[in-house]
């Protein structure tokens, strides 16, 4: 088998996040090429090299431009934070090396537009971390749409909710808190956490034209964790919008870390002229289907265990009944990126999906600035 070297940036959360599934994928899913570990690279250096020790890299490097120089790395994975992803992007694509790329693409649709063009000019296989579409219950939801069970769509419904930052000592920057600092993270919530619900309905339910938005910061200033100064907090801690789809139906969105007792509720449910469909990331392995062309007698939600071999993904790992949960849906992308160098359908979604979803999100952001309806720009015209 020829072997497929992987370079990984970046050794936080996403790091281990991808680098369980480039180990495991090999062992569940038939791939016609050998993951190889071969270098991590971080800022701090024994940081580096303890992740590289415990996920079983090769080597390690504090610098990324020595990683994408060597000759013996075949694709770089983006696992850092936001502010680096487009310069990280567009080197490795000019260097020739396929790329992963954490969500979202970039600090904004300027940025993402510029790594759309690298990795096509390049033509260098790509793909953004939007690893919710490979939940399989969120996949049999796909197949359900694509098959017509819910027939013309009326209404999508998307929540992503967590709490952790009600607190106003949480510092923004540093390394567990980049996310509240706008310099790194290019926006709060809408980029982080409406962007994962944004690029799922792209995909269920196809584009989006136009948004109206709100959005709030609560806490107006946070301690950087670097500095220790005190500093405005330019991030959104909440965003909601509506939204307008091509197909005519109308949409929700809304996420929010303000919203207590919550750690990650990314919910959605959509409703069509035959069905309804609704989806808990908290109860993840589970699909719940109401179909209208039931007997009427037994007509009722149905609560589906997805975890049979026969529903999207499953057949690859346990026994029917024996469910698998949130790392296993980078297992999920992984496989399917591997198996698309191959098949020559390469796996979704691409940079340029990726920058679809980044003109949604600055739209909203756009639209909660002006209070005025925003257009959303195509991401398939060049
Ligand atoms: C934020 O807390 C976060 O970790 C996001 O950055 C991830 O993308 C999301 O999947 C879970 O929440």
């Amino acid at each position: 088998m020829k072997p497929l070297n992987i370079g990984v940036i970046g050794y936080g959360f996403m790091g281990r996040a991808h680098s369980n599934a480039f180990r495991k994928v090999g062992n569940f899913f038939p791939l016609d090429r050998k993951l190889v570990l071969k270098a991590a690279c971080g800022r701090d250096a024994a940081k580096t090299k303890a992740f590289a020790d415990t996920w079983g890299y090769e080597s390690t490097t504090s610098d990324w431009k020595e990683l994408i120089a060597r000759d013996d790395i075949d694709l770089i994975d983006i696992a850092a934070p936001n502010n680096v992803h487009a310069e990280i992007a567009i080197a490795a694509a000019k260097g020739g090396k396929m790329i992963l790329c954490e969500k979202p693409l970039a600090m904004n649709p300027a940025e993402a537009v510029k790594m759309v063009a690298a990795v096509e000019k390049a033509k260098v296989a790509n793909m953004v971390w939007y690893n919710y579409r490979r939940i399989p219950a969120v996949t049999l939801a796909k197949e359900l749409i694509d098959a017509g069970r819910l027939g013309k769509i009326f209404h999508y419904r998307a929540k992503f909710l967590q709490d952790w930052t009600i607190n106003a000592d949480v510092p923004q920057g540093g390394a567990g808190t980049w996310r509240l600092d706008a310099s790194v993270a290019g926006s709060g919530v809408t980029g982080d956490l409406l962007a994962h619900c944004i690029d799922t309905a792209l995909w269920l339910n196809g584009g989006i034209d136009s948004v109206t938005a709100m959005t709030e910061t609560f806490v107006k200033e946070r301690k950087h964790a670097l500095s220790g100064k005190k500093q405005k907090v330019l991030i959104d801690d909440a965003s909601a919008f509506l939204a307008r789809f091509s197909n005519g139906s109308l949409a929700t969105f809304e996420a929010t870390r303000y919203a207590r007792g919550h750690k990650a509720l990314y919910t959605f449910e959509i409703n069509g002229e035959h069905g309804s469909l609704c989806w808990d990331l908290h109860d993840l392995h589970r699909l719940q289907f109401f179909d209208h062309r039931d007997a009427g007698n037994v007509r009722g939600w149905r609560s589906i265990h997805v975890s049979d071999g026969d529903q999207p993904y499953m057949k690859h790992w346990w026994v029917p009944g024996l469910q698998i949960g949130y790392e296993h849906s980078f297992v999920h992308q992984v496989a399917d990126f591997v198996a698309g160098l191959s098949n020559g359908q390469p796996a979704a979604p691409t940079f340029r999906d990726g920058l679809a979803t980044d003109y949604v999100t600055d739209a909203v952001l756009k639209s909660a600035k002006s209070r005025r309806w925003q257009n959303v720009k195509s991401a398939r015209s060049k």
